[in-house]
């Protein structure tokens, strides 16, 4: 009877959720319970594919020499640093920001030290939220259920946009976890602002061109003038691929959890 009531009580609890386009539009002085950060051109999408083929953890970092600094520490034939700057990889490093590079026999057993334009600082501004994913579109199921299993009261889901600027990829695939969330259990979720209703329209358009709307963006756009990333943007619009859930276990640090 006890279990049934507290069963039905669990069940009731509404998940609110808000979007913030980047990371200077979260709130300062309040903390939801938890929060997910979103950069599918491309950091998030590496991350993702880096722990589903075998990295140990991704170590996040804004600044390059703190990165040096805490790689050095790490045995050499275990870590690889990781990162771009303005879509470019950095020099000196071993791999850019591309989910294709990360393949198993790179990756496995290693830690990754890495530091991107924008979806690093995004994940950087909400470090302190205590349950704390990242997002791409090969995740967005994996991670939709493990928040439907959470049940936070309060969500936030972070793009990281391109330089302080509104990004359309980072808006689509927050609409298309929204989706996935309200498709799943709609009596228990809410929208709490407009920008996540907006996410969520911007899914409806584009759900059955996911590559296209990655290629009209600004950043997708960016990304074909430095080269051929046909096959990043194959990578990165491909919907519900992977079962990997990146979380953060300790601060900047994630593990597939
Ligand atoms: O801005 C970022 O964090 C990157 O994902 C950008 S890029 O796609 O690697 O250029």
């Amino acid at each position: 009877m006890i279990w049934l009531l507290w069963r039905s009580l669990r069940d009731a609890v509404i998940m609110n959720i808000s979007y913030f386009d980047v990371a200077a539009n979260v709130p300062e002085g309040i903390e939801p319970d938890a929060a997910v950060v979103i950069d599918v051109l491309r950091a998030t999408t590496t991350i993702a594919w880096a722990l589903n083929n075998g990295a140990e953890a991704i170590q996040t970092f804004a600044d390059l020499n703190e990165l040096r600094q805490s790689a050095s520490q790490w045995p050499e034939s275990k870590a690889l640093l990781l990162g771009e700057r303005g879509g470019q990889t950095i020099p000196g490093f071993d791999l850019g920001n591309s989910p294709i590079a990360v393949k198993p026999e790179l990756v496995a057993g290693k830690r990754l030290f890495m530091s991107t334009t924008n979806g690093t600082r995004s994940l950087h501004r909400v470090r302190n939220v205590s349950i704390l994913y990242t997002l791409a579109l090969p995740n967005r199921k994996a991670v939709g259920e493990r928040l439907l299993n959470d049940k936070p009261d309060q969500l936030w889901i972070v793009g990281s946009g391109w330089e302080g600027s509104y990004s359309l990829e980072d808006s689509l695939a927050a609409g298309a976890l929204a989706s996935f969330l309200f498709e799943q259990a709609k009596d228990s979720v809410d929208e709490v602002n407009d920008e996540l209703i907006a996410a969520l329209a911007l899914w409806n358009v584009w759900q059955a061109d996911l590559e296209g709307c990655l290629r009209k963006a600004s950043h997708g756009k960016r990304l074909a003038g430095l080269g051929n990333h046909d096959a990043d943007f194959r990578c990165c619009a491909e919907l519900d691929r992977l079962n990997v859930v990146p979380k953060q276990v300790e601060l900047g640090v994630l593990c597939s959890g």
